[in-house]
């Protein structure tokens, strides 16, 4: 068990925003896009931390685990780009599952094997996800809760993080994960498919790192589905 990480210098902890390098034939990322024009940046008082991670099982999470010795973080947004989706996903839920249903960028398939060995089924994000769903609407962006990560290298991270930062047991680092639609190029690549501009995606981050500092308690919104 690792001890406290923060030992009384909470206050100067950064916030650590990271994104994927692409995948899936995709020449960019929009998620590393997004997330590296805020290194450096100043938000809520707390200085961003921008990392890369490759789109790998195991090693993205090796790369997370390194990141957040380094930066030792108050709040941790993972993003990652899901093609497809129409709105900006604030996942709810990370498993303990990884089902790839396409080889990831080491050429790694794992099926049905648990992220974490002896971890428990699932672990639910941390941030104050209702509150930051209302934040993206009052700025408007679309958005919605998503009830599924999926089981690829989103939610392999998605896992990790959440049980790393049980590990290291100081309940004060938040953390959590969202997903994003296609860049336009990339969109324009995908007949139909929905897409939103970095841009947007950038002023999203921006106000879900704002209110997740400023919301110890979140909202009691309805943001559940049926299916
Ligand atoms: N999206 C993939 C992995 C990397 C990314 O940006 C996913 O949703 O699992």
């Amino acid at each position: 068990m690792t001890a406290d990480v923060h030992n009384g210098d909470f206050a100067d902890a950064p916030v650590l925003l990271t994104g994927f390098e692409p995948f899936g034939g995709e020449a960019d990322n929009p998620s590393w896009d997004a997330v590296r024009r805020l290194h450096g940046e100043r938000i809520g008082g707390r200085r961003v931390v921008a990392e890369r991670l490759p789109v790998a099982f195991g090693a993205s999470l090796q790369r997370l685990r390194e990141c957040l010795d380094a930066s030792r973080p108050a709040l941790v947004l993972c993003v990652g780009q899901a093609g497809g989706r129409a709105q900006l996903s604030i996942e709810r839920v990370a498993i303990n599952v990884d089902d790839a249903r396409i080889a990831d960028n080491l050429g790694a398939r794992p099926i049905d094997e648990p992220v974490i060995g002896d971890g428990p089924a699932a672990y639910f994000s941390t941030l104050p996800i209702k509150a930051l769903r209302a934040a993206l609407l009052d700025a408007g962006l679309p958005a919605e809760i998503s009830q599924t990560a999926g089981t690829y290298v989103c939610n392999h991270v998605f896992y990790g993080l959440m049980h790393e930062l049980h590990r290291r047991g100081d309940a004060r680092v938040r953390g959590g994960f969202i997903h994003i639609p296609y860049s336009p190029a990339q969109a324009a690549r995908h007949a139909g498919a929905p897409s939103l501009d970095a841009d947007s995606v950038v002023r999203a981050l921006r106000a879900m790192v704002e209110t997740a500092l400023a919301t110890d308690v979140d909202r009691r919104l309805a943001g559940g589905a049926e299916h």
